[in-house]
């Protein structure tokens, strides 16, 4: 195709909107429907939020949900891809770092680029897989170094236990239920780990990997994109607005949302480019809400607040969805199981994403094209003076 056909349907409209609504590629993991959001190989995230964060990282990867005995094999293979080899030079670098300034996303960007440095094979499945099992250890270790935690030593890492466990083994918290913790993170990581292929971080993964960066490199660069106020660390943004609220009475969540939007801010937590009724993902995080943490206090203000803003939010036509999305109850959920401080909720997207975002490099660079991979990414820019003439 030449360049002046590959125009031929495209309009000035479409221009310096982000790529919005142009398609650019097909995605084997995921799709995002207007009433059921995310179905990860086909399946609706309603019927997989309950699974385990193993069975669905072996559905990305291998697009069908494993019976009982290739779950069993899968969990082995993710135990002898899971030890950091070199993890004594990796807890230097983490050491090294200046943890009063760095928010935690920089943290796991740097700490999966010295994996790289230290673990890389350059095989894109291997990698990805290899990654998805040392990543419990990473966000432990982030955890641990970024607080200056070290009141008792870093226990070492447990490969027997499942992705979650392994994660809170390393935190080691005291005066928390493991348990609920577990159970809260694998839902909030089977419920995170991809969202179709266009959005901003999978979409700069593979970019990145288009060029042959390996994927260690490939998923910093995601990560990075992953951490902006306008894409991941939305779900930061959503606590803090919680918290915010500072009740659960309804007459007073209504005047704050109603004052709110007088001062022209957001309503976090509500609203979708794509949804057109609530996030699958945010009914799955309320249910589990109501079965551990019914009286908590932020899990009372945003019950109350999954009635009332949708109510004032439809007053308004322009909005599209004025229903709950993912980041309205994630937060709270977090806060409740021990894990206090929003700066950090972005980093348990992050490591979900790690899944899906690798399933699609290795989906784009092995698999595409009948494995010859997609080429390198090279979007069309148009010079301004020559865009009246090319275009409408
Ligand atoms: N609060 C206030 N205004 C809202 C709103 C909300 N929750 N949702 C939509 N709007 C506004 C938009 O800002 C836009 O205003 P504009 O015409 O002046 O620019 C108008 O309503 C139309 O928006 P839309 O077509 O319904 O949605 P969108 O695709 O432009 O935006 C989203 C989607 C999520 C960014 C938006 O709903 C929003 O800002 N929500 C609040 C922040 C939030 O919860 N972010 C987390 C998103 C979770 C996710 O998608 N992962």
């Amino acid at each position: 195709m030449s360049d002046e056909e590959s125009l031929l349907d495209l309009t000035t409209s479409h221009l310096n909107t982000g790529l919005r609504g142009v398609p650019v590629g097909t995605c084997r993991t995921s799709f995002v429907t207007p009433t059921e959001g995310v179905h990860y190989c086909g399946y609706p995230i309603s019927e997989l939020a309950m699974m385990s964060p193993e069975d669905i990282v072996y559905l990305l990867f291998h697009k069908e949900l494993p019976n009982l005995e290739q779950s069993v094999e899968f969990r082995k293979e993710l135990q002898s891809r899971g030890g950091i080899h070199k993890e004594e030079e990796l807890e230097e670098v983490l050491a090294a770092l200046p943890w009063e300034l760095g928010h935690p996303m920089e943290w796991l960007s740097i700490g999966i680029q010295t994996l790289g440095m230290l673990e890389c094979v350059n095989d894109w499945k291997e990698d990805a897989l290899n990654l998805v099992a040392k990543m419990p250890r990473l966000m432990g270790l982030i955890f641990r170094y970024r607080e200056g935690n070290f009141s008792k030593p870093i226990p070492s890492d447990d490969l027997t236990l499942p992705l979650v466990g392994r994660f809170t083994n390393t935190l080691d918290l005291e005066n928390v239920d493991k348990a609920v913790m577990n159970r809260v993170l694998s839902t909030y990581l089977v419920l995170h780990m991809d969202h179709g292929g266009g959005n901003l971080s999978t979409f700069a993964g593979k970019a990145v990997a288009s060029g042959h960066a390996n994927l260690y490199t490939s998923m910093a660069g995601a990560m990075n994109a992953l951490s902006g106020p306008l894409h991941g660390r939305a779900n930061q943004s959503c606590f803090e607005f919680v918290q915010r609220i500072g009740t659960s009475d309804p007459a007073e969540v209504e005047r704050f949302v109603r004052g709110e939007l007088e001062a022209k801010r957001p309503i976090y937590g509500f609203g979708h480019a794509v949804l057109r009724t609530e996030d699958p993902r945010a009914a799955a995080q309320f249910a589990l809400g109501e079965e551990i943490c019914p009286d908590d206090e932020y899990f009372r203000i945003i019950r109350v607040l999954r009635e009332v803003a949708p109510m004032v939010l439809s007053e308004n036509p322009k909005i599209r969805n004025p229903n709950a999305n993912v980041d309205i109850a994630s937060g709270t959920l977090l806060n409740h199981i021990g894990l206090q401080d929003p700066e950090y909720y972005t980093t348990f997207f992050g490591w979900a994403r790690v899944a899906g975002i690798g399933a699609q490099i290795v989906d784009e660079r092995t698999v595409m094209r009948n494995g010859k991979g997609i080429p390198i990414y090279r979007p069309k820019y148009i010079a301004e003076e020559q865009t009246l003439r090319h275009i409408d």
